[in-house]
């Protein structure tokens, strides 16, 4: 096909009238037919790649027994989870639990579990849904430094920390004043104390403006609504403050030097329908004066909404006019801008056009500047605006000075110089800035490089988040999973390695080199206040209607092969797993009371659940353990 022609099917297929609002892309510039483009060698609508070639980098097909050399986290979308990929293998490795409950390790059933996903008066769970999207790591001298990871939850709201020595979700926190969570981004180093070089705030953008205090009043007038930017302390997990903005947030992006934040706006029209959203040519890109807005909040210039106590400060357009004094910056960005990015080399923030065939390029030391009173119009920070094809989305780096950046309609990632687009933007039209496209199957989202996000970015291997995989794997009925394709990027052209099904609904991820994790494979027993450290300690005790019952494990055993309770009781069933021996996690599954859940070596878990049917109740390990896996049980006696 050519490129119009895989247009047209792509689009017909997927986007059906998305494209009546999109700029045309076809003025003879670079993005419109570029050297290497789907040319000739473009593949038929069943798919292939633009490119033959065969990638010679290593790593890429691990034989038995060998290791990926990259940890992948990718968001899980609406399953709520965080999964773990090895790469470039593309193999699922884990998928840790955070907003939503997960059967294999009771996540959502245990008492541990259930505290940190927030439980109603009746100890329920307060949500049972949730909506990952963004999953990034904390950060020390500009790479990660593997203590935690973060993702938000667009549902509900919620920010999730995960500690990368366990693998586990160990804090979540619901935003008050807001909707839409989306973009979530770390901070890299402190703005203001030298010393500080590692991450100590995340922070997160509203996508859905509302009225505020969202009370029930004023919901006929979205023109009042507003949308909040927040920003989260890293280890209370506390929201430090929020700012009131014009228009809203999509992505958020954070500098290497600690003193901006920005999150790209597609709704500056403050639209409550699609065509509104979308009546404006450009839309902006919101830049935040860290320390500024911190120091207004010490100076008690903030106020708050309703129930929250979270202070809110004002960094709307009218009150900050006066660059010398301004907590918050507009940058223009054309038509309904989705992904912003920070190159590598700390000098630019990239925004994808999306409705726009162009990305933005914004160089940070412009921005400070105008801060400074030393520019004197914010949009002289633009350096670059450049067309790159339809439907820019979110952008990738190599280290190397060339990005890479998904165009949803085109179904390409289209790597191009940073450095030539600048140039070409600058009045230099021979400056080549697009170096290569490549076809991708379908419909690229988000896609990300080897340390993309660290100042550390390695150009090795590229992974694109394709939202539909349409004909790339057999069947399964209507129910098609996502295509993680992965890339070679070491070389000048872009060579395609493979095709993952994973899972819907993926949609960001980081890729990371595995030296910088050492997680521990066995708990602590201090780890947990209420450890059982010695079988002997196990055992029963009543007061009036509840009970607790104390065991251990150790295969292929529990320390009580049967304990008795009553009708009606609320019993606690706590268990210590004694194993110390890598791997060797046990069950434990009680029929007819909803209790399953897991205890990995030297872990304490506990559940509370009301027994209200009197009989024998064979309680079983569910994780093979040992040869004696099957009989390795335990009797619930309920007396009636
Ligand atoms: S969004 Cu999904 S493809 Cu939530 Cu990062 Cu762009
Ligand atoms: Cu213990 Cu299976
Ligand atoms: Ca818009």
């Amino acid at each position: 096909l050519t490129v119009p022609g895989r247009r047209r099917f792509l689009n017909s297929a997927a986007v059906a009238g998305l494209g009546a609002g999109l700029a045309a892309c076809n003025s003879g510039s670079q993005s419109a037919a570029p050297a290497g483009a789907a040319s000739g060698a473009a593949p038929a609508a069943s798919g292939g790649s633009g490119h033959a070639g065969t990638s010679s980098q290593p790593g890429l097909h691990p034989k038995p027994g060998e290791l990926d050399t990259y940890y992948g986290l990718w968001s899980g979308g609406h399953t709520g989870d965080v999964r773990v990929l090895g790469m470039p293998s593309g193999r699922e490795i884990l998928r840790i639990p955070c907003f939503v409950p997960d059967a294999l390790v009771g996540w959502g059933i245990t008492n541990e579990s259930k505290k940190v996903m927030g439980t109603k008066a009746d100890g329920s769970l307060r949500y049972t849904v949730g909506d990952t999207h963004h999953v990034h790591a904390s950060y020390k001298d500009g790479d990660y430094d593997g203590r935690y990871a973060f993702v938000n939850d667009k549902i509900n709201s919620r920010i999730a920390r995960i500690r990368l020595d366990y693998f586990v979700c160990d804090k979540i926190t619901e935003i008050p004043n807001i909707q839409g969570f989306h973009g979530i981004f770390p901070d890299k180093r402190d703005p203001v104390d030298e010393k500080i070089n590692y991450t100590t705030r995340v922070f997160a953008g509203a996508e859905f403006h509302l009225p505020l205090p969202n009370d029930g009043k004023g919901m006929d007038k979205p023109e009042t609504y507003r949308a909040l930017f927040t920003c989260i302390d890293v280890e209370t997990m506390n929201v430090r403050w929020q700012a009131l903005i014009d228009g809203n947030c999509d992505l958020v992006a954070t500098s290497y030097d600690g003193k901006l934040a920005a999150s790209n706006q597609y709704n500056t029209e403050g639209g409550a329908h699609f065509a509104e959203m979308m009546s404006a040519e450009r839309d902006a890109c919101v830049f935040f004066h860290i320390a500024r807005i911190e120091q207004a909040v010490k100076d008690g210039k903030f106020k708050t909404y309703g129930d929250s106590k979270v202070p809110v400060v004002d960094c709307t357009r009218k009150s900050n006019e006066d660059p010398k004094t301004a907590l918050a910056a507009y940058v223009s960005v054309p038509k309904n801008p989705h992904g912003v990015n920070a190159s590598p080399d700390g000098k630019y923030f990239i925004c994808s056009g999306k409705l726009s065939p162009t990305a933005t390029v914004i160089e940070l030391a412009k921005v400070l500047d105008w801060f400074d009173g030393k520019l004197d119009k914010i949009d002289k920070a633009i350096v670059a605006e450049v067309e790159l094809g339809l439907g820019p989305l979110h952008t990738a780096f190599d280290g190397r000075g060339n990005a890479f950046t998904t165009l949803f309609l085109d179904s390409q990632v289209v790597k191009w110089n940073v450095d030539a687009a600048i140039k070409f933007h600058g009045g230099d039209k021979t400056a080549k800035y697009v170096v290569d496209r490549l076809d991708v199957h379908y419909q690229p989202g988000h896609l990300n490089a080897s340390g993309s996000e660290t100042a550390k970015a390695d150009g090795k291997w590229l992974a694109v988040g394709c939202k539909f995989s349409k004909d790339r794997f057999l069947p399964v009925g209507p129910l098609h999973p996502e295509n993680e394709q992965i890339v070679d990027i070491s070389g000048e052209k872009m060579i395609l390695t493979g095709d993952h099904p994973v899972r819907g609904e993926p949609h960001d991820f980081i890729i990371f080199k595995r030296e910088l994790l050492r997680p521990k494979q066995v708990y602590s027993l201090d780890d947990f206040p209420n450890a059982i450290k010695d079988p002997k300690d196990g055992g029963i005790t009543r007061n009036g209607k509840k009970v607790t019952v104390k065991m251990t494990t150790q295969a292929p055993a529990y320390s009580l092969p049967e304990f008795t309770v009553k009708k009606g009781d609320e019993v606690t069933l706590i268990i210590t797993n004694l194993d110390k021996v890598e791997d060797l996690t046990h069950g434990f599954a009680i029929p007819k009371f909803n209790v399953n859940f897991i205890v990995n070596p030297q872990e304490t878990a506990s559940v509370t659940f009301v027994v209200d049917k009197p009989g024998v109740y064979w309680c079983y390990c569910t994780h093979f353990c040992h040869a004696l896996h099957l009989e390795m049980r335990s009797r619930m006696f309920v007396e009636a």
